[in-house]
């Protein structure tokens, strides 16, 4: 930010579960402290109800917007079938997040996307998914791990040339909550991470340094590159 005032950083919430039987949007706060810690203030973007003649405005008072993890996105957004590995899906929030990332990318507006979140901005760009990982790929690594959250699961591998080389170094070792992927990349969309099995474990914009995601869940991780990576994303805003 040029004034030196800390940017908004928008966090799209998840819907689903309830409190006292009544439904929730909600966020972990993972994405709130992290952001915090990384120079930014957050604010929670409900993902439903979201009427779409709000949404210019809303963006119009974010500085970036993080797209979070949450449930599988429907494969008629990438024009498939549900597969009978598909999970639970939520169309309205799909939809919701597709015009948000669309629109976002439209306004040039910083993006920093987390596990379906950058599953989301491919597809919003015109990629296609893995409805299933173990399924479609062979030898794959566990990419659903059993353990706790905040621990590693398998390695991953930057991309040199990348931002993330810079944050990360060479390799890392990440958590895994994701059975789907990234199959086509978007033409927009460069790979600079992936897995043993060469699932594309994160991506860049193919021009604009402060649009990228990885698969993985750096909230939740209480290793240093999981907080340098929301300070790289709010620094470049
Ligand atoms: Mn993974």
């Amino acid at each position: 930010m040029s004034n030196g005032s800390k940017p908004f950083i928008g966090i799209v919430a998840s819907f689903g579960g309830a409190i006292e039987k009544r439904e929730i949007n909600y966020t972990e706060l993972g994405y709130i402290d992290k952001v915090h810690k990384g120079g930014g203030i957050p604010l929670m973007i409900p993902s439903r109800p979201s009427p779409k003649e709000d949404m210019e405005r809303i963006l119009s008072k974010m500085d970036g917007i993080i797209l979070t993890g949450g449930v599988d996105i429907h494969p008629a957004f990438y024009a498939d079938e549900p597969s009978k590995e598909l999970g639970y899906v939520d169309v309205v929030r799909d939809e919701f997040e597709i015009s948000l990332a669309e629109r976002c990318l439209e306004l040039e507006k910083p993006l920093f996307c987390i596990c379906r979140g950058m599953q989301v901005l491919n597809v919003a760009m015109g990629g296609t998914l893995y409805q299933d990982i173990s399924r479609e790929i062979e030898d794959s690594v566990q990419h659903v791990q059993k353990n706790r959250d905040d621990s590693g699961i398998h390695y991953v591998n930057m991309d040199d040339d990348s931002f993330l080389f810079k944050v990360y170094g060479e390799k890392s070792f990440v958590n895994s909550y994701h059975h789907q992927g990234i199959k086509n990349l978007s033409d927009d969309l460069k790979a600079i991470a992936w897995s043993k099995d060469r699932i594309i474990e994160a991506v860049e914009h193919t021009s604009k340094e402060n649009i990228f995601g990885v698969q993985w869940h750096p909230e939740v991780m209480e290793d240093q590159c999981s907080y340098k990576l929301f300070k790289y994303f709010i620094e470049h805003i």
